[in-house]
Order: C-alpha cells, then structure tokens, then sequence
C-alpha cells in the first residue's frame, strides 16, 4: 500500500489540531466511532442535528485544509470509477478501535448527490454493509482491509450503509484500531 505512510503522517497533523471526538446522535447516543474532519467544512452531529459546519465546534477554529495529496488520490480513484468531475471540498476521517461499529445510514448532508463519495481504509479489516435504498433491504456484506478504496456514487449515492462491530487485532503499521477515509463534494 504504497500511499499509507503518507495519509498516517497527514492524519497526525490533522488529529493534532482537530482532535479526534465521539460525537452526539440527534437522539442524544454517543458513537462508538470517533471523527474528525479536514477541509472547508466538516460534518457534525450533536442533539440539533447532522449537517456539514466550518468551525470544529470542540475548539472553535477552521477545519485543517485538506491536503493535496488526498484531494488527487481521490480524484484518480473517481476517474477510474466513471466520475472525472469529481471536486472533494472534505474528508470526515472515523476512527475505529475494535467493537466500534457503524449503524446503517445514507449519507445525504451533501448539496449535491450526483458527486460520488471516496472512501479510503486503513488498518484493522471490517465488514462494511452495503444496503439498498430502503433501511429494510438486507445488506451485502463486503469485506475490507488496509488500502481499499471504495468510490460510492451513481444510483447507489443514497443506498444504507454501515460497518460491522469490528473485530480486535493489531494491525502492523496502524495498529488497534480501523481508520475510514471519506472525500466528498459537500458544497
Ligand atoms: C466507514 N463509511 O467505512 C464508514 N459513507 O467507516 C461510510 O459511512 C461511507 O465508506 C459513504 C460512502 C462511503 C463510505
Ligand atoms: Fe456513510
């Protein structure tokens, strides 16, 4: 996986001025998934609501930009995907330590739903659940691991998704946990 020094590297800078949170469902759960953001904006949620905002709300400052590096190998995986349009203006980076999970959601905070969304793992493999566009449609369930690179978009851009409880284990360059990048176009 020859780009994940590099995103490693870049994670910690942006960690060390936006620190990692688990944030605050609508319904007022805490995630088990902590997140941060880089960019113009960065999605939140708290009791009010799930939605993309400027300021990190914990420090009250921008977001860190979003590295040029990321932006390309986003773009080159959107190319390859059939979206050579594709402009990522953020990238909410999760993190997972194991038993962390994500429940079933769309991603529909973004202004414009005929962008795609990249998504980049690292470290700790997971099962990510791919759904249909109803909550009910069970899901498919597609394993990923260290360096794949899922473009979402198309008639798939509001299908539910989520990942599974992941498991424990170390992994060699990451260590405990998983970490899940997402480029968007959000504005
Ligand atoms: C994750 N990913 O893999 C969570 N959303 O940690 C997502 O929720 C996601 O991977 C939209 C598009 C791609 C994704
Ligand atoms: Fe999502």
């Amino acid at each position: 996986m020859p780009f994940a020094p590099l995103l490693l590297a870049v994670l910690g800078e942006i960690a060390a001025v936006a620190p990692f949170r688990n944030m605050l469902t609508p319904g007022g759960q805490r995630m088990s998934v902590a997140m941060t953001n880089c960019g113009a904006v960065g999605w939140v949620t708290d009791r009010k609501g799930y939605r993309y905002e400027r300021l990190d709300p914990e420090t009250g400052r921008p977001w860190p930009p979003l590295p040029d590096g990321l932006i390309e190998l986003a773009q080159r995986a959107a190319v390859e995907a059939g979206f050579p349009a594709f402009r990522p203006d953020v990238c909410l980076i999760n993190r997972y330590e194991p038993g962390a999970r994500m429940s079933l959601h769309q991603d529909r905070d973004e202004r414009d739903l005929s962008a795609p969304i990249v998504s980049v793992s690292l470290g700790l493999g997971a099962t990510f659940l791919f759904g249909g566009l109803k909550r009910s449609d069970r899901p498919y369930r597609l394993p990923l691991s260290h360096g794949d690179v899922l473009v979402w978009g198309g008639e798939k851009r509001l299908a539910y998704h989520g990942v599974a409880p992941v498991a424990d284990g170390c992994h060699e360059s990451v260590g405990r946990m998983r970490i899940n990048l997402t480029l968007r176009h959000a504005l």
